[in-house]
Parts: structure tokens; C-alpha cells; sequence
């Protein structure tokens, strides 16, 4: 009897912890039920206040004592920790370090991994570790896929906003120590004083948490906003205009980072308006913020609708300047030759700019990747870029971010795992995809190794798996147009930049697939290192992951794994439906750990996903195939849908919560 009653208890409780709702707003910083624990602080301040409060919200019954010792590490944000008479030693030559060394104890305790043998040390693997936001002053994000702009602008400075101190604490909780504000397609506004004065409230709710304001800014500002004749960058009126607004600004906010600047590309203006190379425009602003500390970073995502081949030009406008940039300048560029593409190869540029400093910018935010319906783990496509550029070669790192006014922050639960995951590799470039996806779901929602396993595989797939249903083996950008949500390998619309239009990437014939970089074609391939070259140029070596990249290969190839390049086509793209339904059998057995709301959530979109994969399947299969001439193999599964229907389908992209259903049934 004892027994039915304990198992009825049990089983209620665990109704009752199921059917509790979560939001998810409080991301991977659960922890609640600290009881009990002593910390001392060295000494009194806004920051040490934060980790003694953070210790006891979410530490039980544990001494901590934190010590501010120059020795500890020999960078300024790193820290030790180790366990002496009772109490955790924690130990940072800055009151940053301790902060970090708070939430990675707290990190370890809630992963199950905190014992008395503990003997940390840490320190970042990057000093400069930025979220760029691409938030615009009216409150949209440029592809945002979470709501609005956390940054009320029109309240600041006065009405200052509960989530900005909580975004604070969730990019500290991971290591993230700077954030740029504003849209890289700047409005000139944000460097007037009345912006200023609101840039500097968030400033000082970011302070405490180890987090620096930078703010990305439009080159012609000095014209637009105060009538300057020119921007040229060897102006001396002009020169004076920036160094006089960096002294406003660091007169407000002392410890501004500096500024993103993307010039001339994509209609920007910038130095080659007048003439001046990029490094003559970024050398002009880094002179106006050197006396402050403060730094350019100066993105190289550039290219011309002239050149034949997008992939190559960035490359080509920046090597021959490199050595030519001021110390205080930090090239960024994007992971991939072209732009956030599932599947890139590194950009060359990495490896070439050996005498400037460089930096890496990944895309947070899932511009085309699924937007916030698909669940994609990003650590995997980050790791790969690691793979070929060492992490010690680049001078700082920044994400494009995915947050926004949703309730979860990212839209999708699990894209916070991806805010999470940059600011842990940010830190530490080493640590493995599956180490980060297993912390975060232990943190996030549940610590049973049952579901940690199943979740975590399903996670470290789920970036293949995005690849195979949009753009395997090498294919790129054949999103539809206006958007980059879903395929539309046919888009041709009249007049629009060539370099814009799906078909300058895939270049389907009769004969064949793929965009032609071998040195028979553009010669894309001669801007990586002689071994790789020589790897990518033969397509008999060439591997399949790129092989679309690199070449334009005809249909009946023989592809490594035996099939011909058609029937592989139609194994990845089918493998890419197989692995969605697989995730969507997987999440639907793990209800028992996750409260019904977010269980909810997550299921509905992935009903999203497995619909939207099989789009991009039958979109591509159907399409390519009136090229190929070949039907789909008849072990694979056939495509279900009308190529015409699905050629006349327009999305509304204002409506994504489930932009296919029944369309074309
Ligand atoms: C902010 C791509 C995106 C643009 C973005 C641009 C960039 O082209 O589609 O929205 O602009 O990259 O990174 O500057």
C-alpha cells in the first residue's frame, strides 16, 4: 500500500513538474534553489555584488571565496579555481575574471560536474568578444527572427528596460564582453547627441556584467549629419569631425570599444567613394579613437556585381593591403568566401592578411538557415571553421546575434543554444560541439542522461542535416528571392544583380551542376594555401562536401561513395528529410523531461522543419532534374509535390508560423 501511494506521489509530481509552463526566458540560467552558501568578496563593488548574489541564487550549501590575485592568470579576464579547507578558491587578477569564475562554477554544479578535486584555470581564448547586433533605430532587426530590437530607443534613457540588465547577465554567464548596438547598415543617427546620451544608459547597465559598447557607424555621417562637403577620409575638416565626436563619445562612456564599419559594400558608402583605399578610411578612424583605446573593426564583405566571381573578391581587394592597417584596426570577416552559406569553405582571406589583425564573424542569427523555425545547432559549422583556420591566428571573434523582444529571446528554444554556444567558443575555441550542447541542456532542461544523450546527437546532426535538405555537396545560395527562408533554384527576375539570382551559383545544364573555381574556371581555387589548391582544384580529390563549390560537374560523375552526382543529389537531399524525422521522433519521446510548453514549442516546429525540408527537396529535385533528365532513383523516396505549384508559390514571409501548410496539397 505504502508502495501504490509513494509511486501515486512520485507520478503527481511528475504531472505537476511536466504540465509547469516555461517560457524560456530565463534561458540556461535556471538555477534558483541556492541555499545556504557563504561567499566573500575581496571587496565591495557593482560587480562582486553581482557574483556574491549569483553564487547564492543558484549554489547550495558551498563556501566560495573569491580573491582579486594579480598572479592568477596572465590575462586579465582569466581565472583559477581550486578547493582548499571547505571553501571553493576562486581566484582572478580582475574583477571581471571572478565574475566569469562565479558562472563557471555555477556551470559546473548545474552540469553535475562540481567536486572538492576541482582545479580550474581559464582564460579566453580572444580578449574582444562581440555580438553584433543588426538592430535599426526604428526597433527592426535585419534579419531577426525573434521579435523586435531589445533596444527601446525612444525610452532610453529615461525608462531603462528590466531585459537589458538580464542580456547582460546571459553574455556574461558565457564570456561575452562587448556588443555592438546598431545595424552594420548604420543609420547616421546613432552617432548624434541625443543617441549618444541613451548608447551611454546601456553602457552603464553593461559595465558590471564586463560588457563594452561599440557601435557600428555609416561613413558619411559627417555629411549627413552636419553638412560636411565630403567624407573622404584624407579630408582634414573630416578628420577633425570623427575626432571630435570620438571625444563626445568617450566623454559619455569612457570605456567604448570603438566601431564596426561596413564600407562600400552593398551600397554603403565608404573610402573608395573618393578614391581612398579601405585602409585609408579605416586608418582615418582608428587615428580619432587610438587616444581612447578604442578599435575599428573594419569588415572586408565586399563585392562588386562587375566581377565573375562573388567568392573571390573580398580577397582580392584586401591582400594587397595587408601591413597597411593601424594596430588599433581588426580586419572581420565572414567565415565563408560568400556569405553565411549552410556549407562554406573558409574564406581565404584567413591565412592571408599575415602583417593585419583579423577577426572572424559568424552568423548567429539563422539568416539561411531556417530562420527561428529549424532547429540547427550552429557549434558544429563553427568547429569546421576551426578545423582550417587556427584559432590563434585571429586577433578577436564576433556573432551576428539572434535575440530579440520574443519571451525566449532567440524565437526558437533551441537557437539559444546557439547565443550560448558562440560565447563558449568565443572563450574557448576548443572546447568540442558535443561538450557545449550537453552543458547548455543540462542548464536548459534537464540533467537526465537519458535525455542529454538522445538531445545532444540530435543537436550535433542537425547542422548536416539543414545542409542535405537545402544545399548539399557544395550547392549555395539558390534561396528564393526577397527572402532566404526557402529554395528557388529558378528565380530569374529581370534587371536584378546577376550575382543576386540562384542561377549564377548553380549554373544547371544539361551537362551539368555547380559553379566552375577550378583553375579551368574562375580560379577561385589559387587564394587557398598550394595543398589545399591542389585538393579542391582536381575533382577527382575535390570532397563532396565542396565539390559544387568548386566545380561545375557533370551528372554523371562518380562521386566518392560510387553513385553518380544525380542519384548522390537525391541521397542527400533525402538523407536531410530522413534525419528531420528522425529529430521529430527523438523530441517526441522526451515530454517526460521537459515542461508542456516548451515541449510544445519545440514540437511545432519541427512539424515546420520536416515540412519545409521536404519543400527544399522536391523544390530542388524536381527542378534540377529537368536539367539532369534522370528520374529520382527508385530507392528513394519520390517527390510529392508540383514543381508549377511550387514555382508559383509566394511565401509571406510576415507570417512564418507555418508558411507551407496545405499549400500544395
Ligand atoms: C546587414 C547579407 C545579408 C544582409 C547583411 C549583409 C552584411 O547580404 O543578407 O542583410 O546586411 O549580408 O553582412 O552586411
Amino acid at each position: 500500500m505504502k508502495k501504490i501511494c509513494l509511486a501515486v506521489i512520485i507520478f503527481c509530481l511528475g504531472g505537476c513538474i511536466n504540465a509547469f509552463s516555461e517560457d524560456g526566458s530565463s534561458l540556461w540560467l535556471r538555477q534558483k534553489g541556492g541555499k545556504n552558501t557563504r561567499v566573500v568578496i575581496p571587496f565591495e563593488s557593482a560587480v562582486m555584488k553581482i557574483a556574491r548574489d549569483e553564487l547564492q541564487k543558484a549554489m547550495k550549501g558551498v563556501s566560495v571565496i573569491l580573491k582579486y590575485d594579480k598572479e592568477a592568470s596572465a590575462k586579465e579576464e582569466g581565472f583559477s579555481i581550486k578547493y582548499e579547507k571547505g571553501n571553493y578558491i576562486v581566484s582572478s587578477p580582475s574583477e571581471a575574471g571572478l565574475l566569469y569564475a562565479s558562472y563557471h562554477l555555477i556551470r559546473m554544479e548545474a552540469a553535475g560536474e562540481l567536486t572538492t578535486g576541482i582545479n580550474v584555470k581559464e582564460s579566453p581564448a580572444y580578449g574582444i568578444r562581440v555580438l553584433n547586433h543588426w538592430d535599426n533605430p526604428d526597433g527592426t532587426i535585419e534579419r531577426g527572427y525573434a521579435g523586435e530590437s531589445l533596444w527601446q530607443w525612444d525610452e532610453l534613457p529615461g525608462i531603462r528596460s528590466e531585459r537589458y540588465e538580464q542580456y547582460a547577465r546571459a553574455n556574461a554567464s558565457v564570456g561575452i564582453n562587448g556588443t555592438v548596438l546598431n545595424n552594420v547598415n548604420a543609420s547616421p543617427s546613432i552617432l548624434t547627441s541625443a543617441y549618444l546620451i541613451k548608447v551611454k544608459a546601456l553602457a552603464d547597465i553593461f559595465r558590471p556584467y564586463g560588457i563594452r559598447v561599440y557601435l557600428s557607424v555609416n561613413f558619411a555621417t559627417p555629411m549627413i549629419t552636419d553638412n560636411l562637403a565630403t567624407a573622404d577620409p584624407l579630408d582634414n575638416d573630416v578628420r577633425v569631425w570623427w575626432k571630435k565626436k570620438a571625444d563626445e563619445i568617450y566623454s559619455l562612456i569612457p570605456d567604448f570599444g570603438g566601431f564596426l564599419v561596413k564600407a562600400n559594400s552593398e551600397g554603403q558608402p565608404g573610402p573608395c567613394d573618393y578614391g581612398r583605399s579601405h585602409a585609408d578610411g579605416a586608418n582615418m578612424l582608428a587615428e580619432a579613437l587610438q587616444s581612447h583605446g578604442g578599435i575599428i573593426m573594419w569588415r572586408a564583405f565586399v563585392y562588386s556585381p562587375e566581377d565573375s566571381d562573388r567568392a573571390k573578391q573580398a580577397y582580392n581587394e584586401f591582400k594587397p593591403l595587408d601591413g597597411k592597417f593601424h594596430d588599433n584596426v581588426i580586419i572581420q570577416i565572414k567565415n565563408g568566401p560568400i556569405d553565411f552559406q549552410p556549407r562554406e569553405p573558409y574564406s581565404p582571406l584567413f591565412g592571408a592578411m599575415h602583417r593585419s589583425k583579423t577577426m572572424v564573424e559568424f552568423q548567429i542569427t539563422q539568416e539561411y538557415l531556417g530562420f527561428s523555425n529549424h532547429l540547427v545547432y550552429l557549434a558544429p559549422m563553427w568547429k569546421e571553421f576551426f578545423e582550417f583556420v587556427p584559432h590563434n591566428t585571429l586577433n578577436a571573434i564576433a556573432g551576428v546575434a539572434n535575440t530579440g523582444t520574443d519571451k525566449n529571446w532567440c524565437g526558437h528554444h533551441f537557437a539559444q543554444s546557439n547565443w550560448y554556444a558562440f560565447g563558449r567558443l568565443a572563450w574557448n575555441p576548443e572546447l568540442t560541439s558535443e561538450e557545449i550542447a550537453e552543458e547548455w541542456l543540462k542548464q536548459t532542461f534537464s540533467a537526465d542522461n537519458g535525455f542529454v544523450e538522445s538531445v545532444r546527437d540530435l543537436m550535433t546532426e542537425s547542422r548536416e542535416a539543414a545542409v542535405n535538405y537545402m544545399m548539399p555537396l557544395g550547392l549555395h545560395h539558390i534561396f528564393a528571392w526577397g527572402h532566404h527562408y526557402g529554395p528557388e533554384p529558378w528565380c530569374d527576375i529581370d534587371g536584378a544583380r546577376p550575382d543576386w539570382m540562384p542561377s549564377y551559383y548553380h549554373n544547371a545544364s544539361e551537362k551539368g551542376i555547380g559553379f566552375d573555381r577550378s583553375s579551368l574556371g574562375s580560379n577561385a581555387v589559387a587564394q587557398y594555401p598550394p595543398e589545399l589548391k591542389s585538393i579542391y582544384d582536381d575533382l577527382r580529390t575535390c570532397p563532396d562536401e565542396y565539390i559544387l563549390w568548386f566545380h561545375n560537374v557533370p551528372w554523371t560523375h562518380k562521386m566518392q561513395s560510387g553513385n553518380t552526382l544525380w542519384n548522390e543529389l537525391c541521397v542527400r537531399y533525402n538523407n536531410g528529410v530522413s534525419s528531420v524525422r528522425k529529430f521529430c521522433n527523438i523530441w517526441g519521446k522526451q515530454k517526460a523531461f521537459v515542461d508542456d510548453e516548451r515541449f510544445r514549442s519545440v514540437s511545432a516546429k519541427l512539424e515546420i522543419q520536416l515540412n519545409d525540408a521536404v519543400w527544399w527537396r522536391d523544390a530542388c529535385l524536381l527542378y534540377f532534374g529537368e536539367f539532369s533528365g534522370k528520374n529520382v532513383p527508385s530507392d528513394q523516396e519520390k517527390p510529392g509535390y508540383d514543381l508549377q505549384k511550387m514555382k508559383d508559390f509566394r511565401l509571406d514571409i510576415t507570417n512564418f508560423e507555418s508558411p507551407l501548410n496545405g499549400y500544395f496539397e
